[in-house]
C-alpha cells in the first residue's frame, strides 16, 4: 500500500505544468523508446473520465478553459498518466463533457444511448464513433499492432437504463429487468468494439469497468436525496453489471488478449481507507457543482491560486469526476494489473 506525501503532490503538480502548459504539448507525440512491454503506443476510447482534451477539442470544444488542464478535473485524467508510466505516446479518442454542467460526455453506442452533448446537431462520438470511424474507419491503424487500446466506457448508459431513480429505493434490484436487459446490451455492444479492435490486428484491449458512481455527491446526495438504501441498492446493480461483462470477457475467444481492470473497487477502496490516502475532506463534498450556494459545493476552498493546488482534499472535484491525484493512483494501479497480465516484472 502506498500513500501520497505532501512533497509527492509538490512534484505532482510540477508534472503538470510541464505536460499541460500549452497546447501543442497536448498532442506532442513522444518517440516510441524502448519498452518492456509489447506495445510502445497507447489508444485510448471513452468519455469523460479519460479525456485528456484531445477528443473534446477535435470536436469543438477547447476544455482548457474549464479548469486549465485540458480535462473535466483539476488536472491529468488516469489514461495520461498510464502513458507515462508506461513510457508510450497516447493518442486519446475519448471525449468528455460540457460547458455548464448537467450534459456528460460519450456513450457506448449512440443508436442505444444518445449522447446529450452535441456536437454539430447529432450526439458526440460514442466509443462505437471513436473505433469505427475516427480509429479504423480507413482500415488498418498503421500502428495497430504495436498498440494497447484502452476502453473506459458506460457510466452515462449506466444512468439512462438502469432503475437507481424507483422508488422506494428497495425496488432498485440486481435482477430488475431493465437492469439485467443493460447488462446484457452494454455488454454485447462492448464486446462487438472490443472485438472488433482485436480482429483489427490489436494485441491486447485492457476494459475498465463502471466505476462507483453511486458515491458520488450527485448520486448519493443530490439523485439519492441522502437515501442509503439508494445509493447501496445502486452500487450492487453497478457490481452486478459490471461482475456480468467480466464473465462475457472471460468467454470471448479472444479472452487471451483482454484486460479486465476493476477500478469499481480500488476506487471503494481508497474511499473507505480516504484519510489515509490524503482525502481528508467529507466524501460527499466537492469543489465545483456548478453551484456554488450548494452546500457541498466548496468550490472557495478548492479554486485557491494558483489554480486548484485546495483540491486535493477532496475526493470528488465535479458532481461525478474524482479528483486529478485519484486518476493518478487509477494509473499507478493500472500498471500493476498490466504488468501482471504481460508477465512484466514490476520491480
Ligand atoms: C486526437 O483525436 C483525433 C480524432 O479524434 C485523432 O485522429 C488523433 O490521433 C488524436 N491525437 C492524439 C495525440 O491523441
Ligand atoms: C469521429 O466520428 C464521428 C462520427 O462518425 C464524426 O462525426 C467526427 O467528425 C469524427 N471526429 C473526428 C475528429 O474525425
Ligand atoms: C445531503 O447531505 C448533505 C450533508 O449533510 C447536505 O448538505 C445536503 O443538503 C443533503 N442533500 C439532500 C438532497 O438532502
Ligand atoms: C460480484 O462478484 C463478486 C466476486 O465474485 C461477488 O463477491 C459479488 O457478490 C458479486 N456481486 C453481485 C452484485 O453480483
Ligand atoms: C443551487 O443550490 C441551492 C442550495 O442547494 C438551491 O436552493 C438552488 O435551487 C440551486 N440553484 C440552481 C440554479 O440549481
Ligand atoms: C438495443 C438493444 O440491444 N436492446 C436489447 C436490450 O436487451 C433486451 C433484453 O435483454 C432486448 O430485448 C433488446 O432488444
Amino acid at each position: 500500500m502506498w500513500t501520497l506525501s505532501s512533497t509527492g503532490f509538490a512534484s505532482l503538480l510540477a508534472v503538470q505544468a510541464l505536460y499541460f502548459s500549452s497546447a501543442a504539448a497536448r498532442t506532442t507525440k513522444k518517440k516510441p523508446s524502448t519498452s518492456k512491454y509489447p506495445f510502445n503506443e497507447l489508444v485510448v476510447f471513452g468519455d469523460q473520465l479519460s479525456d485528456n482534451g484531445n477528443g473534446s477539442y477535435a470536436h469543438g470544444l477547447d476544455p482548457n478553459n474549464i479548469y486549465g488542464y485540458y480535462t473535466w478535473t483539476d488536472g491529468p485524467v488516469a489514461p495520461t498518466y498510464l502513458a507515462e508510466l508506461l513510457n508510450v505516446p497516447l493518442q486519446d479518442y475519448a471525449w468528455g463533457g460540457s460547458y455548464g454542467g448537467g450534459l456528460a460526455g460519450s456513450t457506448i453506442d449512440n443508436s442505444y444511448t444518445p449522447a446529450k452533448d452535441l456536437y454539430k446537431g447529432k450526439p458526440v462520438p460514442s466509443t462505437y464513433d471513436q473505433i469505427f470511424s475516427n480509429y479504423t474507419a480507413k482500415g488498418k491503424p498503421a500502428n495497430i499492432e504495436n498498440a494497447l487500446q484502452f476502453m473506459w466506457i458506460g457510466q452515462n448508459d449506466l444512468k439512462k437504463h438502469t432503475n437507481w431513480y424507483v422508488k422506494p429505493p428497495t425496488l432498485i434490484t440486481p435482477d430488475a429487468k431493465p437492469n439485467v436487459a443493460f447488462y446484457n446490451n452494454f455488454t454485447t455492444l462492448l464486446l462487438q468494439q472490443i472485438e472488433h479492435l482485436i480482429e483489427t490486428g490489436a494485441p491486447a484491449v485492457m476494459y475498465v469497468n463502471l466505476f462507483p458512481i453511486q458515491t458520488a455527491p450527485i448520486t448519493a446526495g443530490f439523485l439519492c436525496h441522502n437515501n442509503t438504501v439508494c445509493a447501496d441498492n445502486w452500487g450492487t446493480v453497478i457490481e452486478a453489471a459490471n461482475n456480468f461483462t467480466q464473465n462475457a470477457l472471460a468467454n470471448s475467444q479472444y479472452a487471451d488478449k483482454i484486460i479486465y481492470y476493476d477500478v469499481y473497487s480500488f476506487m471503494i477502496d481508497i474511499m473507505n481507507n480516504k484519510n489515509q490516502y490524503g482525502y481528508t475532506e467529507p466524501l460527499y463534498f466537492l469543489c465545483d457543482s456548478g453551484n456554488q450556494s450548494n452546500p457541498v459545493d466548496h468550490f472557495k476552498e478548492c479554486a485557491v491560486p494558483p489554480k486548484w493546488t485546495h483540491a486535493r482534499p477532496f475526493f470528488w472535484f465535479t458532481n461525478d469526476q474524482p479528483e486529478t491525484t485519484m486518476h493518478q493512483m487509477i494509473a499507478q494501479d493500472m500498471l500493476k494489473t498490466i504488468d501482471t497480465f504481460f508477465k512484466v516484472d514490476s520491480s
